[in-house]
């Protein structure tokens, strides 16, 4: 790859697959008979907060399973990124801190983070990573009266996070690798067509192909293909 200078690499559910961590549309995506839609909207949250903080609370605790661990494909882009001489940004849609554990630096985390929660009255987040559960009765301590707080996760309807450094970065790639994404939720599923339309080479790495609009494609478990991808 290096021909390449600025690099934006996608993750998606796919690559945490085989740390054990479920994907969203595989079989057995479900979480207790619930699509994801049905406990990852502001609407859901709002008729059935239980619910979906039980959701949030069962996902964070498997995080900190000592079964659950970075796999070969997070610790390949940790070196990738470490010997890029160019600009790398790893863009994931995935909420757990696999990257971030694995080493990987400049990672947006655009549909938020399970080890984070958000003040309801502020919007200030703050780091969950050490609390057992968050529900409605788990109060803020910004805020005088203190005020509830949610999982600091981008639901559907929702502006995800760092927009602006996403569409920056895109704009001024040559390469865009996506990886174990199904390419099914926007704005993600577009940034192909963004970077490819500014000039980048695409490339799709995945189990299997998940649409024709990819310059290459190579395909099989994420920690097999990654690592002799970026090898
Ligand atoms: C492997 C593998 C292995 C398996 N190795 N590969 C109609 C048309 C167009 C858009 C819309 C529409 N109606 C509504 C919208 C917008 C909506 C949307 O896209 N909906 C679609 C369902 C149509 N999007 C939104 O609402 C977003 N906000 C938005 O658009 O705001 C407007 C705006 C944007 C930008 C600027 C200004 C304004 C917000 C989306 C929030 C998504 N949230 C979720 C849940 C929260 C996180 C959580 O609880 O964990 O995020 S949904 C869920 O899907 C989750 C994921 O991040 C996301 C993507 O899923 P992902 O990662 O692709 O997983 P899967 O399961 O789908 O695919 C796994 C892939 O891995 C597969 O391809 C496998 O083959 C592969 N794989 N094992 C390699 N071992």
């Amino acid at each position: 790859m290096g021909e390449y200078r600025n690099i934006v690499v996608l993750t998606g559910a796919g690559i945490s697959a085989e740390s054990g961590l479920k994907t969203f549309r595989d079989n057995n995506g479900l979480w207790e008979k619930h699509r994801v839609e049905e406990v990852a909207t502001p609407e859901a949250f709002e008729a059935n907060p239980t619910l979906v903080y039980q959701f949030y609370n069962q996902r964070r605790a498997q995080l900190k399973d000592s079964a659950i661990t970075p796999n070969p494909a997070h610790l390949a882009l940790a070196d990738l990124e470490k010997a890029w001489k160019g600009s790398f940004l790893l863009v994931t849609q995935n909420v757990d801190d696999l990257h971030q554990r694995s080493g990987s630096v400049n990672v947006v985390p655009m549909h938020g983070q399970l080890n984070q929660a958000r003040c309801l009255n502020s919007g200030n987040v703050s780091d969950i990573s050490g609390v057992g559960v968050i529900d409605a009765r788990t109060l803020c301590s910004c805020c005088n009266p203190q005020s509830a707080m949610r999982p600091d996760i981008v639901w559907f309807g929702e502006i995800p996070q760092q927009m602006g450094r996403i569409e920056q970065a895109l704009s001024q790639a040559d390469i865009f690798v996506s990886i174990g994404t199904s390419g099914q939720v926007y704005p993600a599923a577009g940034f192909a067509a963004l970077a490819s339309e500014k000039g980048a080479h695409t490339v799709e790495l995945n189990l299997e192909q998940t649409s024709g609009s990819f310059h290459q494609g190579f395909y099989g478990p994420a920690s097999d293909i990654v690592p002799e991808f970026v090898a």
